[in-house]
């Protein structure tokens, strides 16, 4: 039998799946489906494993020993869930809902797993935590400098003459969306200051010094006016920057300045995607500004992708409250050190791996005294850590649907099995957690179906289409720019190119979706070192070496490579502490973008080599 799934990973590509259920399950990528495109990525190998596996917990887990060590206490669902609604009884009457933190983010992004718990949190009005983690900034300066973040339909990938992928990897982050650029006609660019698998598979890879980026696009808009495109306001800004000058701050030739430019000139349906990895610095939303004003002067703003909004109604599936205040993620152990928090309750999110500063993190959660709840498939780094762990549900174990924060389409989620023991899909933890507090809105036990429905009929679906087809195209939000260049000059003046060595960068890794799986196999957790900055230190492929800085040190094996320059070294995120000892986020800074939401600078780690 056939079912319709869509895959909820955090995800540009946000792919409709068919599951065959046999004697065995079997996942495809949708034909149908114009972006999926039939086939589906090297991480969806783990899906059934992941729905399949021993490792899954099945049972709800108390602690009984030290915190952090990993020993717990089986108990039923219903002795979890009376334990989780005291506790929080007991915090409301205590200390009032701002000592209760959900600590929640895009580990399933399909719209009620994401959405629904939000009721339940607003209606108690607790903190709420402010997602700063990945494309925050570029997004605010986006909205700051043109009005909107969401830009052009990548479909149109299809029909485009040239296409720049600026700061993203997408031969391994967003492999359709790649594959899409590959099959057409436009002549593909990578600006990237590493040798990725896309800067190899491009017609054009632009190696330009880490975090240059500024100084090439104003050496762009320099030629641009010398062939009569002018923006009034940036003329005294560009003035001096030649394709001399530019080619000496980016360490790129003159001529590959000059090729880039002429054909964002001359290219009739040019598309600048935009990643989310490189504006995770210090001037991250500096650079998403820079980057748009080439299109700006192009007079085709909308050009560019980054995020994507649709008529969905997000104060409908998570309810409403103004008067939540909010705590950021991207400095959250910061945050908790100013903070009395009396419980934490985790899902969707696994932060003792993917936020910075761990150390610290660690550190607060094993002194302090606060209740810890955890829902997830797997006893995670974070679920160690949980007073509670309640098993979640996999993607084949709800109904549920799922946009897209890149393409148009909706896609529906059949659920094929129930979830096995006691494991409970975070709709149903919600209701069931509602149901124990006695809480008595009736939004707070909307169905799965019910939700669904709405949706669909909101958005004008053709319901029988949806369930014929398993996805349905959706209206993008149209865009009014309101251009304002005025800050973005101000911000330049600011900016300064910091050459301090040794750069860290903690990139996405091809096999991961961040830090899912990466229990069910081998990660990859060696650091990139380029050939010449090892031969200085001595340093061989293989060695182990220590990286420290303020934030703690870790030890390390070295894989030596010319895909990372000098100056620069990569660890990929997502590895688990609790296998491997350490991961990056132990030494990763926890500084944030204050211009731009506070969102995270991750990218902005320095470390210091010391041979053990
Ligand atoms: N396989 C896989 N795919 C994923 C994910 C996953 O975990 N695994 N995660 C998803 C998520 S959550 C996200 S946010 C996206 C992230 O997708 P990407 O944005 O593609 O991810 P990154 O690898 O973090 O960074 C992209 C590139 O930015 C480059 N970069 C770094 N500094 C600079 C700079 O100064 N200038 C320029 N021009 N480039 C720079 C890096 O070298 C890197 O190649 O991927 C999504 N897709
Ligand atoms: N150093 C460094 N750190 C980074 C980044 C980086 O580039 N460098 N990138 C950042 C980025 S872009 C992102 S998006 C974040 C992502 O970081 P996280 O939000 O922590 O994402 P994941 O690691 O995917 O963890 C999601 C967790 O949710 C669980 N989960 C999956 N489905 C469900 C479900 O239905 N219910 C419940 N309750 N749980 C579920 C998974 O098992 C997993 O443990 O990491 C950030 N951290
Ligand atoms: S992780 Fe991304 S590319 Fe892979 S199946 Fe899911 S949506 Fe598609
Ligand atoms: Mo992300």
């Amino acid at each position: 039998m056939d079912y319709f799934s869509a895959c909820p990973k955090d995800c540009f590509d946000s792919c409709a799946i068919i599951t065959r259920v046999n004697e065995k399950i079997k996942i495809s990528g949708n034909k149908e489906h114009p972006i999926t495109s039939g086939f589906l990525c090297l991480k969806s190998k783990y899906f059934v494993p992941a729905h399949l596996s021993e490792k899954r917990l099945k049972v709800p887990l108390i602690r009984k020993g030290k915190r952090g060590d990993g020993n717990f206490k089986e108990i039923d669902l219903d002795q979890a869930l009376n334990i989780i609604s005291d506790k929080i009884n007991f915090i409301l009457k205590e200390y009032g809902p701002d000592h209760i933190l959900p600590v929640e983010y895009a580990g399933n992004r399909s719209l009620i797993s994401y959405n629904f718990p939000q009721r339940f949190f607003n209606y108690l009005g607790t903190l709420k935590l402010k997602h700063s983690m990945c494309d925050e900034s570029g997004g605010l300066a986006l909205n700051d400098l043109i009005g909107t973040s969401t830009g052009i339909d990548p479909e149109k990938i299809k029909d485009s003459d040239l296409i720049v992928y600026w700061g993203i990897n997408p031969a391994w982050t967003n492999v359709h969306g790649w594959a899409m650029a590959k099959n057409s006609k436009a002549k593909i660019y990578v600006v990237d200051p590493l040798k990725t698998e896309s800067a190899k598979g491009a017609d054009r890879h632009i190696k330009l010094k880490i975090e240059s980026d500024v100084y090439l696009v104003l050496g762009i808009l320099n030629h641009f006016s010398k062939n009569g495109l002018k923006i009034k306001k940036l003329e005294n800004v560009i003035m001096d920057y030649d394709l001399k000058k530019t080619s000496e701050l980016t360490n790129i030739n003159e001529n590959e300045i000059k090729e880039l430019a002429d054909d964002l000139l001359q290219a009739k349906n040019p598309i600048i995607h935009m990643g989310y990895g490189f504006q995770r610095s210090r001037y991250g939303g500096l650079f998403i500004k820079a980057i748009e004003t080439v299109l700006i002067t192009l007079n085709k703003p909308g050009n560019f992708i980054y995020d994507a909004k649709h008529k969905i109604d997000f104060d409908y599936l998570r309810g409403k409250n103004d008067h939540r205040k909010v705590v950021n993620q991207a400095n959250l152990a910061r945050e908790l050190e100013k903070l009395d928090i009396k419980m934490l309750f985790i899902y969707n999110t696994n932060p003792l791996v993917s936020l910075p500063n761990q150390n610290l993190l660690r550190k607060i959660l094993m002194e302090r005294d606060i209740f810890i709840v955890v829902h997830d498939l797997f006893l995670t780094d974070t679920a160690r850590f949980a007073d509670i762990v309640i098993p979640a549900a996999s993607f084949f174990e709800y109904n549920d649907i799922v946009d897209s924060y890149y393409h148009d389409y909706i896609n529906i989620n059949q659920k094929i099995f129930d979830p096995p023991g006691f494991a409970i899909s975070n709709h149903d933890l919600f209701v069931k957690l509602a149901y124990k507090m006695n809480l008595k809105d009736k939004f707070l036990f909307e169905t799965e179906n019910e939700i669904i429905n709405r949706i669909i009929s909101d958005l004008g679906i053709d319901s029988n289409e949806l369930y014929k087809k398993g996805f349905a195209k959706i209206e993008r939000q149209v865009n009014d720019f309101k251009i304002n260049m005025d800050e973005f000059i101000q911000e330049l003046k600011n900016f300064k190119l910091e050459e301090k060595k040794f750069r860290l960068l903690s990139l996405t890794h091809i096999q991961g979706i961040t830090s899912q799986f990466n229990n069910l196999y081998e990660f990859d957790t060696a650091l990139r070192m380029n050939v010449k900055d090892a031969e200085s230190y001595s340093i061989k492929s293989g060695d182990e070496i220590i990286l420290e800085n303020e934030y703690g040190s870790i030890k390390t094996k070295v894989i030596l490579t010319d895909s990372v320059p000098e100056g620069v070294l990569l660890i990929y995120k997502g590895s688990w502490p609790s296998i491997n000892g350490w991961n990056v986020n132990f030494i990763v800074s926890d500084d944030v973008q204050k211009d731009y939401g506070n969102g995270t600078a991750l990218n902005s780690t320095y470390v210091n080599i010391r041979i053990p």
